[in-house]
């Protein structure tokens, strides 16, 4: 049956009243990307070329304006026998970002890491190294000529205090293999910029001095150098406070700065207090670059927590990223957000709504956990995630109506995509099976 016009209305205004009752959601906000280009900045991720599809492929091509692939472009991964190329998740990103407008920044091409086994275990004279080097460059660089709109094109080449890093190239060039490694980078692309690109030299300190004093003098050689990136592999509640002078003073010597990698990793679990810390720190590293003019942008190291090196790195830490792993923004995404002058706030966990832990049944080595959210009534939750710390070794196996990840003895669990919302004067519930032994004291959930 065809609806009547005056009910097709009276439904429609239904819908209208409903939507505007509806709080600010998510999707209304600007994307990051053009609250970066109204500051004349940019925000990137790296990215893994093989999920660009779905909610990950979507939030990226949404949210950012600059893509980094995170192993693609590395040495082992694009030449992993010798004179045996695979380029297919290099191209994989390089095309979806022309398709969605990003630029790209290549990563790596000269660094002691993720090298082929054939470069490591070989024997090279300095004369073979030099040739393997300046070849390797010419290959990478001119395959994606005139797309890339920058490189990292030495990696990492300090060590904490300041000397050399002993490397490969070191060893076997000495430290002029950065300044060989610029000029062949540029012969195979002008257009792109270069960097030299390293981690713990956010703030000011012998590593960042050293690099300080190494781009001062290329630039006074003539050497091709056009920025420095700041990776921002940071912890909680260690944002160096010279972050922002630091990239000051690389900028009035002349080069570009862009913070390459952020991510800030926290103990797990993550609470509510963790989060709102971490949203404020990824507030401050981004208004650090967005007041120095040659700061470029802010590119994070993976967007969301299911993409993220640190778990595997670092046992019981994560939650470094400004996306969960169900792709629901964290705090986090709200601090570069703000950072950025958007207004956006995120939704608060009302205080009416608390989650409850129980085991309805346990056997000897096995059990039931049973976690409910419930809200009062005037509150309510469109999404939610428990955390909590197993005390007796517990582990959490297959869940129902959740989505959980147990990383040491901490444990985060988040709605499905059908149980997200938890209504006025409701609950929802979740289930797992959990192994137990010796004894399976109930944790202490938190809401956050
Ligand atoms: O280590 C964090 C970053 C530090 N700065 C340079 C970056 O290039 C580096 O990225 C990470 C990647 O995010 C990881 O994904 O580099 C790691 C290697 O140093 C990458 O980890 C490797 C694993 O070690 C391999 O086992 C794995 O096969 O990722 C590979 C691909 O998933």
């Amino acid at each position: 049956m065809r609806p009547s016009l005056s009910g097709l209305l009276t439904g429609l205004a239904t819908v209208a009243a409903l939507l505007l009752a509806a709080p600010a959601a998510h999707a209304a906000d600007p994307p990051l990307r053009d609250l970066a280009t109204a500051k004349n900045k940019v925000i990137g991720t790296a990215v893994t070329g093989s999920k660009l599809t779905g909610t990950y492929g979507e939030i990226a091509g949404r949210e950012f304006n600059w893509l980094t692939p995170g192993n693609a472009m590395k040495w082992g991964s694009v030449e992993p026998t010798r004179g045996n190329f695979n380029w297919t998740e290099a191209d994989q990103i390089v095309d979806f970002a022309e398709a969605h407008d990003q630029d790209v920044r290549g990563h790596t091409l000269v660094w002691h890491s993720q090298n082929p086994s054939w470069l490591d275990n070989g024997t090279w004279t300095p004369a073979q190294l030099s040739q393997l080097m300046n070849d390797h460059i010419a290959l990478e660089v001119g395959r994606y000529k005139g797309r890339l709109a920058a490189w990292d094109v030495v990696n990492e080449p300090f060590n904490e205090d300041g000397t050399y890093r002993q490397t490969l190239w070191y060893n076997g060039l000495g430290a002029d293999y950065i300044a060989q490694a610029l000029t062949a980078a540029r012969a195979a692309d002008p257009a792109a910029k270069l960097y030299i690109n390293d981690y713990n030299v956010e703030g000011v300190n012998a590593k960042s001095t050293a690099l300080y004093n190494l781009v001062r003098d290329l630039k006074a050689r003539g050497v091709p150098i056009d920025g420095v990136g700041l990776q921002a592999h940071l912890i909680l509640g260690q944002v160096p406070s010279t972050l922002q002078q630091n990239i000051q003073r690389f900028a009035d010597l002349g080069v570009d700065v862009a913070i390459t990698e952020l991510d800030i990793r926290m103990q797990l679990p993550s609470t509510a207090a963790k989060l709102a810390q971490q949203r404020t720190e990824y507030d401050a590293v981004v208004k650090a670059c967005v007041a120095v003019t040659r700061c470029t942008g802010v590119t994070v190291w993976g967007f969301t927590d299911s993409d993220s090196w640190i778990p595997d790195t670092f046992p019981g830490q994560g939650a470094a990223t400004p996306y969960d792993e169900n792709y629901a923004p964290k705090p986090a995404y709200y601090g570069i957000a703000t950072a950025l002058g958007g207004t956006v706030t995120e939704p608060p966990v009302p205080t009416g709504c608390s989650a409850a832990y129980s085991v309805p049944n346990q056997w000897n080595t096995g059990f039931t956990g049973q976690v409910t959210i419930s809200c009062a009534a005037g509150s309510s939750l469109s999404s939610w995630r428990v955390a909590w710390t197993f005390g007796a070794g517990q582990q959490v196996g297959q869940a129902w109506n959740a989505n959980c990840v147990q990383t040491g003895t901490a444990v985060s669990c988040s709605n499905a995509s059908w149980n997200g919302s938890v209504p006025s004067g409701g609950s929802v519930s979740f289930g797992f099976n959990g192994t137990w032994s010796g004894s399976n004291p109930v944790p202490t959930v938190t809401l956050g």
